[in-house]
């Protein structure tokens, strides 16, 4: 890194850093020198928090060496193309527990801790978990640095550090109440902050045209105030190979010219109001995934860190003698979905307007530095920006994006003459219902390669989303399938089965994910099916306590575990599975099936939904409602039980999937892109229900049918359905198990009598049910009858398990980012 610095003249200044060493000693030393003199405070008077914090950073100082190693090594070695990854959210988890396993510390850290008389478990309870961010999008941006890492791939990861990352959740008479998530309050012991180092952001204003010293017209933007983007670094450990990354989060500081600029000076009140305006922009996540709302602040957000992050590429990354024009041979930017797409008109700004390029020689350069990551296929899903929005934040940036719609546009009309509705629907700007930017579109029509996030949805993307896109341009589409890292949702997450894998085929497992392939020949190995079950009852032991001392949940014992963790959405279908819990419950109390005949079950459900997510929160509502009916009927005889812990989040996620049975993946077909969760589940020995959607796909190819409960509609019969008219009620009247599940739920039986507090639910699953739960619940209940059947066969369960865990090595996010360095980043990989 280049930047404003100053070099002492010591023969000290170019000696290697040296880490402290990997000793019990030595560790306990650092420990103590953190607690007393970073802390200040003696070990004999320190809180749990102050020793959690000096924890930390002892444990940050010994990756602080390997960042700076890391960092030297790639200052001194021939200039390599970089990866940036540009992503508005990042769901980290705990950091304390990863940090140790990069760096072979863990055994160390709970030697010393014991040495200092402190149980190491009370400090991983201390850490509040970084949630910056919704769901399966921030979750896979976080494994993904984490595997950039570890196959030393040479990239830096941009976004937010939000004051307030994703909202705490609480039910409140079975209803969800949202907490803000202070996550920094006790402390953020992990972020290095380099105040120096902040760079300019800037807003709104007015353009003008000015004749620059050549005689030639240029455009001249004078923004109308601005703020500073505080840079904090977080490190990012490869698996112990001594790499350690860089993750850059941006926070908003007020500037003084801000200040001067819109308020009057003299007014010191107001001028600390305007400061809060400035800063606000990273004060808080946004809450909605997957369906965004056109909110100005979020569009500054996304401005904010996006502008930030390019010009601290090229004035601090790059060398000082940097010429622009070698761009595309040192970055590629990818864009995780379309939130950071602004950086494109940005990247053009900075070369017209501060480097003096030509618009022709501009364009050609932006266009090979983006790569765009489409996540959905959720119409409303698609970021789309008035003009008029643009206009007033950036008017620069529409100015650009109009010119580079006029050279698209101008294209598309020579392509295909007198296809005017093409060339409309293809167009960077929509007329309806409001004259606005597509940012998929924008982003689209600037990238190298545009990448679906599975198989199924990569091919949904070439014919339905982006299709006229892909028959211009074919070659531009490619899939990566999504990946989790197998160091936070194995390794660490399920200590059990990493023993058992490891005292089976060795440890290599961990960063070459494929080799649990060995594993298949133990599906026949009825003394590893034993040891298989008995991982899988410690993990249910294990996650019956965490919910004892976190919710005062008590699960019972001895039940099938059906577990549906993700966020609250109608596509993904909650009410689906609600329908069957009703359905399981009816059959007991009315007496049509014997209770000591059907194999007792618990569901937990893991969800938040959006705070302005209306039908979301009804089905939290009715989710909370039947679980406390179901679990207080003694008709039930202890067969059926529904548990809805609140705020389910990554820590929480790590305890729950190692100990399912079976796995939740009920999407209607074609609308859940990938996935994320399908696969940490198949890798921790549960079984999957589920549609032919996202990456369910190739989970049940790999692990095969006979190991997967496959069942509903397929994305070609959805589309059929839908076009021949979908009437829900005909699927009620014809069905009487389902009338009679949604007419136990309306007569309010699981709400106290109230039929007022259902009838939005019951009114929409029976006049509108826009994903089809009602056509695919015959299917599902079926399937689900079968998962019983299955169960009840035990030894065989193992076997496909096994078979699960064994076959499911290619959803490690090491070949994911493999996918990508081969398919689109072509950077060099090793330490
Ligand atoms: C999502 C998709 O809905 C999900 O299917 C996918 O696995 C992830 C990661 O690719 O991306 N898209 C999206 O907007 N959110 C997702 O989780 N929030």
């Amino acid at each position: 890194e280049t930047g404003p610095r100053h070099t002492p003249t010591s023969t000290l200044a170019n000696g290697p850093v040296i880490s402290p060493p990997h000793t019990v000693d030595a560790f306990v030393k650092a420990f103590l020198h953190e607690l007393n003199f970073g802390q200040g405070v003696p070990l004999s008077r320190s809180s749990v928090n102050d020793q959690y914090l000096a924890l930390a950073r002892t444990v940050r100082s010994y990756l602080m060496a390997r960042w700076l190693e890391t960092a030297r090594r790639r200052r001194t070695d021939k200039p390599a193309k970089m990866v940036g990854y540009l992503s508005a959210e990042y769901l980290l988890g705990r950091q304390l527990d990863n940090a140790l396993l990069a760096t072979e510390l863990t055994d160390i850290a709970t030697e010393a801790m014991v040495a200092c008389g402190i149980e190491i478990d009370d400090l991983r309870q201390q850490e509040v978990e970084p949630g910056l961010g919704n769901g399966g999008l921030g979750r896979l941006a976080a494994c993904f640095i984490d595997s950039m890492a570890t196959l030393g791939a040479s990239s830096i990861a941009y976004g937010i550090r939000y004051e307030y990352g994703i909202f705490q959740q609480t039910f409140v008479d079975n209803r969800q109440v949202e907490k803000p998530d202070a996550w920094l309050s006790m402390g953020g012991p992990w972020g290095v902050v380099h105040p120096e180092m902040e760079v300019p952001v800037n807003f709104g204003g007015h353009v003008e045209t000015y004749v620059g010293e050549d005689g030639r017209e240029r455009r001249r933007w004078t923004p109308a105030w601005g703020v500073m983007a505080l840079r904090y670094n977080y490190m990012v450990p490869g698996y112990q190979n001594g790499v350690v990354n860089t993750l850059r989060l941006w926070r908003a500081r007020a500037t003084e010219s801000f200040d001067l600029h819109i308020f009057n000076a003299g007014d010191y009140a107001e001028a600390v109001r305007a400061q809060t305006f400035a800063e606000n922009i990273s004060k808080v996540l946004y809450p909605e995934d997957s369906t965004p709302q056109g909110k100005e602040l979020r569009l500054q957000q996304q401005y904010f860190f996006v502008a930030a992050s390019i010009k601290d590429f090229i004035q601090h990354t790059m060398p000082k003698d940097f010429d622009v024009r070698d761009l595309p041979e040192r970055i590629i930017f990818q864009l995780n979905d379309t939130h950071p797409v602004i950086g494109i008109p940005e990247l053009m700004r900075i070369l017209l307007d501060e480097h003096d390029l030509e618009w022709e020689e501009a364009w050609a350069i932006t266009k090979q530095c983006f790569a765009y990551t489409c996540h959905t296929l959720l119409p409303e899903a698609l970021e789309v920006w008035p003009v008029s929005l643009m206009e007033r934040l950036l008017p620069r940036h529409m100015e650009i994006i109009y010119r580079i719609n006029e050279d698209f546009v101008a294209e598309l009309r020579e392509t295909y003459p007198g296809d005017e509705l093409r060339v409309r629907r293809m167009s960077i700007i929509a007329d309806h219902p409001e004259r606005s930017v597509r940012m998929a579109h924008l982003a689209t029509v600037a990238s190298v390669k545009v990448n679906g996030v599975a198989a199924l949805h990569s091919e949904l993307l070439k014919e339905k989303v982006l299709n006229d896109f892909s028959e211009l341009w074919p070659e531009r589409f490619t899939n990566v399938t999504n990946g989790v890292t197998p160091r936070r949702f194995i390794k660490l997450s399920n200590p059990e089965q990493s023993k058992l894998i490891s005292d089976t085929i060795g440890k290599g497992w961990v960063a070459n994910l494929d080799r649990l392939e060995e594993l298949v020949g133990y599906a026949d190995d009825a003394d590893f099916r034993e040891k298989f079950r008995a991982v899988k009852a410690h993990n249910k032991t294990r996650i019956r306590n965490v919910l004892v001392s976190r919710d005062g949940i008590a699960l019972p014992e001895g039940h099938l575990l059906d577990v549906m963790v993700k966020r609250l959405h109608e596509y993904k279908r909650q009410s689906l599975k609600l329908l069957h819990i009703v359905t399981l419950y009816d059959r007991l109390i009315s007496g049509e099936v014997e209770p000591s005949t059907v194999t007792p079950r618990t569901v937990v459900f893991g969800a938040k939904a959006a705070p302005g997510y209306a039908m979301a929160k009804e089905t939290i509502f009715l989710i909370n409602s039947v679980a406390q009916t179901v679990n207080n009927d003694p008709r039930v005889d202890g067969r059926l039980f529904v548990a809805f812990p609140p705020n389910y989040n990554v820590t929480l996620a790590e305890k729950l999937i190692p100990a399912a049975d079976l796995s939740e993946q009920i999407s209607l077909a074609g609308k859940e892109a990938s996935g994320t969760g399908n696969m940490k589940f198949a890798l921790n020995g549960a079984l999957t229900i589920g549609t032919d959607d996202g990456a369910n796909v190739e989970i049940r190819q790999l692990v095969g049918d006979e190991n997967f409960f496959l069942f509903g509609m397929t994305e070609p019969e959805v589309a059929e359905l839908q076009a021949k008219g979908y009437r829900p009620g005909e699927y009620y009247e014809r069905d009487p198990q389902l009338r009679r599940a949604i007419d136990l739920i309306a007569s309010g039986h699981f709400t106290k009598g109230s039929r007022d507090a259902v009838s939005s639910f019951v009114g929409d699953l029976l006049y509108n049910d826009r994903f089809l739960a009602l056509a695919d619940y015959a299917a599902y209940i079926e399937a689900q009858d079968k998962v019983e059947a299955a169960y009840g066969d035990q030894d065989n369960w193992s076997r496909m398990a096994i078979l699960n865990v064994a076959r499911t090595g290619f959803f490690s996010s090491d070949r994911s980012i493999r996918d990508y360095i081969d398919r689109i980043w072509h950077v060099k990989t090793g330490v």
